[in-house]
């Protein structure tokens, strides 16, 4: 009960009241101000980091909360708990905005990211172009296979090479025609382009002690003007077996389980003389036709057979330029064109599509 004896103590007790009144009156405006900038300044925002900023310039350390706060000093100890309520509900309320803001932020955030992430998965895909392996690729591949399966090892050598292991080694005469410029692409007096898969044979009997178990495939290459049926690059397997005891009867029977494999259970094959300088003797083989089964159709051009193959016992001096005593050993080989059996078994008609890269051609097998 504040006394007013007025008379007394002119303006002094009601004057000092009401100044501290006044200055109460003061702080607390001032917090009510501050909470409205604050909610105001923090519902305006609209990211994380304006929202950090807002926190510090009002609640922090040095913020605007603490700076009024401060000024309490010049309050009463009656005056001081309740400016501080009020601070405190201040506080809470800003607070309280601040983390409705954040999390009103966070949630659109969420949203802008979900929408800008979004799978429409009604487009249409994007096609995956998957590679094919060529048909002579394929080919090669089931020769390598069968052949693996009966014991064979796959021997490499170079497309680029010497007319010694081209000819010479495998005994061809110096004036036969396969030697001459315009039937073999000559690099220079010595270094030509293989025109057959056999100096493959030549370098492995070179090096290799028998027992020889070899195929070869690959490229060669021959001076040929292109037509539907040639080409100056075309593609041989050759096999080679040398061992003590090897006969005309081991070369038959492997050949005959090859063609079995490759053309079917029940080919059926034929020996016909022939003439090669590297084999004696040497036969060219046919096998029944594995379209019409011996019948006689197209690919057999209605004789019911197709000539397959090249063979015979390799011939002694072969051995003999090799090192290898053809009194203690003898062998057998075969050489067949790979691109004509892959012509016949998809019907192919010209071998040059077979090197045009044509996505249309290869796409189909
Ligand atoms: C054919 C005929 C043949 C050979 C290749 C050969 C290899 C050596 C020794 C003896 Cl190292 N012979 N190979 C034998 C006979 C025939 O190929 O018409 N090929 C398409």
């Amino acid at each position: 009960m504040v006394p007013r004896s007025r008379g007394f103590v002119p303006f002094g007790m009601g004057l000092f009241l009401y100044v501290k009144l006044e200055r109460r009156l003061i702080v607390e405006e001032k917090l009510k101000e501050l909470k409205e900038r604050a909610i105001s300044k923090i519902n305006e925002a609209d990211s994380m980091a304006i929202l950090e900023k807002a926190r510090v310039h009002y609640l922090g350390k040095k913020g605007e909360l603490t700076k009024i706060l401060r000024g309490m000093g010049a309050l009463s100890a009656e005056e001081r708990p309740l400016i501080g309520k009020i601070a405190n509900i201040v506080r809470e309320n800003i607070e309280n905005t601040l983390e409705e803001a954040k999390k009103a932020i966070k949630d659109r955030e969420l949203e802008k990211k979900l929408q800008s992430e979004a799978i429409d998965v009604t487009m249409p895909g994007k096609k995956i172009r998957t590679g094919r392996r060529h048909p002579l690729t394929q080919a090669m591949d089931d020769l390598k296979k069968i052949f693996i399966s009966m014991g064979f090892e796959v021997a490499e050598g170079p497309e680029v090479e010497t007319v010694y292991y081209n000819f010479d080694a495998l005994n061809a005469p110096q004036n036969h025609p396969s030697r001459d410029m315009s039937d073999t692409f000559y690099i220079n007096e010595n270094v030509i382009l293989r025109t057959q898969t056999s100096p493959v044979q030549v370098r492995v009997m070179e090096k290799t002690k028998p027992p020889i178990r070899i195929v070869s495939l690959g490229r060669c290459f021959r001076n040929d003007t292109p037509d539907a049926t040639h080409s100056p690059m075309f593609h041989q397997i050759e096999g080679l077996v040398v061992d003590k005891g090897i006969t005309m009867g081991d070369l038959k029977g492997t050949l005959e389980v090859f063609a079995k494999h490759f053309f079917g259970p029940d080919t059926q094959m034929k020996f016909r003389p022939h003439n090669f300088p590297f084999t004696e003797p040497s036969a060219e083989v046919d096998a029944t036709c594995f379209k019409c089964g011996g019948t006689g159709c197209s690919v057999c051009k209605g004789v019911g057979w197709i000539e397959v193959l090249g063979a015979g016992m390799v011939h002694p001096n072969v051995l003999k330029n090799c090192g290898i005593d053809p009194e203690i050993y003898s062998g057998f080989a075969f050489g067949m064109g790979i691109d004509r059996l892959t012509m016949q078994k998809y019907g192919i008609d010209d071998i040059r599509i077979l090197f045009e890269n044509d996505m249309r051609f290869i796409n189909q097998f």
